[in-house]
C-alpha cells in the first residue's frame, strides 16, 4: 500500500535513519512542515534562545560523538545567526548538519521579504550546501551532506527546505532512505612507513607533536601505544590535549603559545618533530623556518601548505593505521632524551607555581588548580575564549580526550556555554563545567535558560576582569597604552537566579574549591563569579619562559 506523506517527513524520516536523537533550533514559520513532522517522530527537539546556541550546541554534539548534529533554523535571520557556528565547525571540524527554511520559490505573495541567499552565503563556510527542490532526491541530499560532513576532514554542510517544497506530497515507497554506507579510510603505503621510521631512527632530537586531528577516539589508543613503545617525547596543540595521559612522564607541555613557552625550548632543540593530526587551522604551535628542523606529518589529508608549515615527509591516510605501522616499524628508540628530560623537570616546577596562592582576586594558576581538584579525570570542562584560555591549555592536565574542550580553530566567544551545555546533556553522569570570560559569557548567556530548562547539571565559571582581558593582554605585550578595553558587568550571581539557577559569588580564594564541590554535588545549573588577578598574564607569559630554561 502507497503511503503518502510530505516532503518534510520524508526528511525527517532520512534523519531518523542516520540515527539523529536530537535537533537544536529557533524555528519559523517557513519550518512549520518541519516541526510538525519533527513532532511526531522519534526526534527531540531542543528549543534554544539563539541560533548561535544552537549550532555550537549540534557542533558539539559532532565533536563528541562524531556524528554530525543538526540544528535548524529558520531562512534570512535565522540563517545568518547560523553562520558562526557554520565556521566553528568547519574550521574545528566537527561534523555538523544545518538546515534553514526559506520562502516558497514557486509562487510567493510577500515580495522579497526576509529573502537572501542563503545557500550561495552558506557556500565559503561549508563542505555541501543544497537547496532541496526535487522531493524524491531528499533521502539521497540527506545521505549526501551526511557522508560529507562526517567524512575526514569533517565538517559543516547545509540543507534548505522551501516552504512550498516542505508541504509537497510524496510517495513513500518511491522515495526510499538510503541504507548506511561504511566507507573505509585508505591507508598510508608501506614505503611512506619506512621512510618516516628512517627519518626518525636518523634524528638525535625526535620530537612528537599531537593536534586535533589526533583527537578521534580510533586514533587515541594507537598513539599511547606509540608513546609508549618508543619512548619519544611529546608536545600537544590545544585540541589534542588529553588524547595521551598529560599527567605521563613524556608530556612536555601544550603549545598554547606560539614561542617562548617551556616547550618552545625543546622544540629548539628538536631536530625532527613528527606530527601528528596537527593542521593549519590552529594557531601554529611552532614556526618552522628553512633549513631549520624536519617535520612528518602524519594525516588524513596532505599538509596545506603555509610560511610557517612546509613538511618534508607527508604520511596520508587514515592517522590510526599509520601511527600503528609506525609502532612496529620503529621499535623503542634508544636515544639520549636528558635535554627532555631537564625541560620537562622545569615545566613541572612552573605547573606546581601559585597553584595554592591565597590572594584575591585569584591567580590564574589557583583557579586552574582548583578546577582540577575538584574535576575528576573523566569530568569534562568546555572553555570560551579569552586569555584564560591560554592557562587552562598550559596548566590544566588533560588524561582523557575530550575531557577538555578547546576551541583553537573558529576560537570565537560564545560557545563556552551551549559546547558544555551539549557535553552536560550527553553525559548526565559526569561533572560539567564551562569556563567563560565576563566578556564571551554575555555572548551567549541567554542559554542559561536552555539549560535550565533542560534540566541539566553543570557549573559555569565566570572568570571577571572586567575587560577583554585577551586583547588587553596583548595590546601590553605590544607595548601599547591600555586602551578601550574595560566594561562593566552585571551581578553575575544575581543574573543567574534570574534564570532559575544557582548564582555564587567567591571572595576568597579558599572558599572557590569548596564552592566548585558543593555545586557539583547539588546538580542543576550553577555559576560562579570567580575575580582574577590578570597582572599575572603581563609576568608569566611575556617575560620569563625563555630565558629561564632553555640554557638547562
Ligand atoms: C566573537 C568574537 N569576538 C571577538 C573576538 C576577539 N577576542 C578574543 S578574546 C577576546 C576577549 C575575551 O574577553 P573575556 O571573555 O572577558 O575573557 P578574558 O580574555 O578577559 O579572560 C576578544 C574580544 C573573538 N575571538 N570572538
Amino acid at each position: 500500500m502507497n503511503t503518502t506523506i510530505n516532503a518534510a517527513t520524508l526528511l525527517v524520516k532520512a534523519l531518523e535513519n542516520e540515527g539523529v536523537e536530537a535537533v537544536y533550533g529557533v524555528p519559523g514559520e517557513e519550518n512549520l512542515d518541519l516541526l510538525e513532522a519533527l513532532r511526531t517522530s522519534s526526534i527531540r527537539l531542543i528549543l534554544t534562545r539563539h541560533e548561535q546556541g544552537a549550532a555550537f550546541m549540534a557542533a558539539t554534539y559532532g565533536r563528541l560523538t562524531g556524528r554530525p548534529g543538526v540544528c535548524l533554523a529558520t531562512l534570512g535571520p535565522g540563517a545568518t545567526n547560523l553562520m558562526t557556528g557554520a565556521g566553528y565547525a568547519q574550521l574545528g571540524a566537527f561534523p555538523l548538519l544545518m538546515i534553514t527554511g526559506q520562502k516558497p520559490i514557486t509562487t510567493s505573495k510577500q515580495g522579497h521579504f526576509q529573502i537572501i541567499d542563503v545557500v550561495g552565503m552558506m557556500h565559503p563556510l561549508t563542505k555541501f550546501t543544497k537547496q532541496l527542490v526535487n522531493v524524491n532526491r531528499i533521502p539521497a541530499n540527506v545521505r549526501e551532506a551526511f557522508r560529507q560532513a562526517r567524512e575526514e576532514r569533517p565538517g559543516a554542510v547545509h540543507l534548505e527546505l522551501p516552504e512550498d517544497v516542505a508541504a509537497e506530497p510524496v510517495e513513500e515507497q518511491t522515495a526510499p532512505v538510503f541504507e548506511i554506507s561504511h566507507a573505509h579510510l585508505p591507508e598510508a603505503g608501506t614505503r611512506v612507513i619506512e621512510e618516516a621510521a628512517a627519518m626518525i631512527r636518523g634524528a638525535r632530537y625526535p620530537l612528537l607533536l599531537i593536534g586535533a586531528g589526533a583527537n578521534r577516539n580510533r586514533v587515541c589508543n594507537a598513539l599511547r601505544e606509540f608513546v609508549a613503545a618508543s619512548g619519544l617525547y611529546f608536545f600537544t596543540t590545544q585540541m589534542g590535549k588529553g588524547v595521551v595521559d598529560e599527567t605521563g612522564p613524556r608530556y612536555l607541555g601544550t603549545a598554547a603559545l606560539s614561542d617562548n613557552d617551556y616547550i618552545h625550548c625543546a622544540i629548539a632543540r628538536a631536530d625532527l618533530v613528527i606530527n601528528i593530526g596537527h593542521d593549519v587551522v590552529e594557531k601554529p604551535p611552532f614556526f618552522m623556518e628553512h633549513g631549520g628542523k624536519k617535520v612528518i606529518h602524519v594525516n588524513f589529508s596532505s599538509a596545506i601548505v603555509d610560511n610557517v608549515y612546509f613538511p618534508q615527509l607527508e604520511v596520508v591516510g587514515d592517522i590510526a593505521a599509520s601511527v600503528r605501522r609506525l609502532t612496529a616499524a620503529l621499535g623503542p628508540l634508544d636515544r639520549d632524551f636528558s635535554y627532555f628530560q631537564r625541560v620537562k623537570e622545569h615545566l613541572d616546577a612552573h605547573l606546581r607555581e601559585k597553584t595554592d596562592d591565597d590572594g584575591f582576586p585569584l591567580k590564574p594558576q589557583r583557579i586552574v588548580a582548583d578546577v582540577r581538584r575538584v574535576v575528576p579525570d573523566d569530568g569534562i570542562i568546555a572553555l570560551d575564549n579569552g586569555v584564560y584560555k591560554i592557562w587552562f591549555a598550559r596548566n590544566y592536565l588533560a588524561r582523557h580526550p575530550h575531557t577538555i574542550l578547546l576551541d583553537n580553530a573558529l576560537a570565537t566567544m560564545g560557545a563556552g556555554l551551549p559546547s558544555t551545555m551539549e557535553a552536560a546533556r550527553l553525559y548526565p553522569g559526569k561533572r560539567v563545567m564551562a569556563v567563560c570570560g565576563d566578556g564571551g559569557f554575555l555572548m551567549n548567556s541567554q542559554e542559561l535558560e536552555t539549560a535550565v530548562r533542560l534540566g541539566l547539571n553543570l557549573v559555569v565559571l565566570i572568570i571577571k576582569d572586567g575587560a577583554y582581558g585577551m586583547i588587553r593582554w596583548k595590546q601590553y605585550s605590544l607595548g601599547l597604552p591600555d586602551y578601550g578595553l574595560e566594561f562593566g558587568n552585571p551581578d553575575f550571581a544575581l543574573y543567574a537566579r534570574a534564570y532559575g539557577a544557582s548564582g555564587h559569588r567567591v571572595e576568597r580564594a579558599a572558599d572557590f574549591a569548596p564552592l566548585l564541590e558543593h555545586c557539583f554535588r547539588q546538580g542543576g545549573v550553577h555559576l560562579i563569579d570567580v575575580p582574577v588577578d590578570y597582572s599575572e598574564n603581563m609576568k608569566v607569559l611575556v617575560d620569563e619562559l625563555k630565558e629561564k630554561v632553555c640554557l638547562v
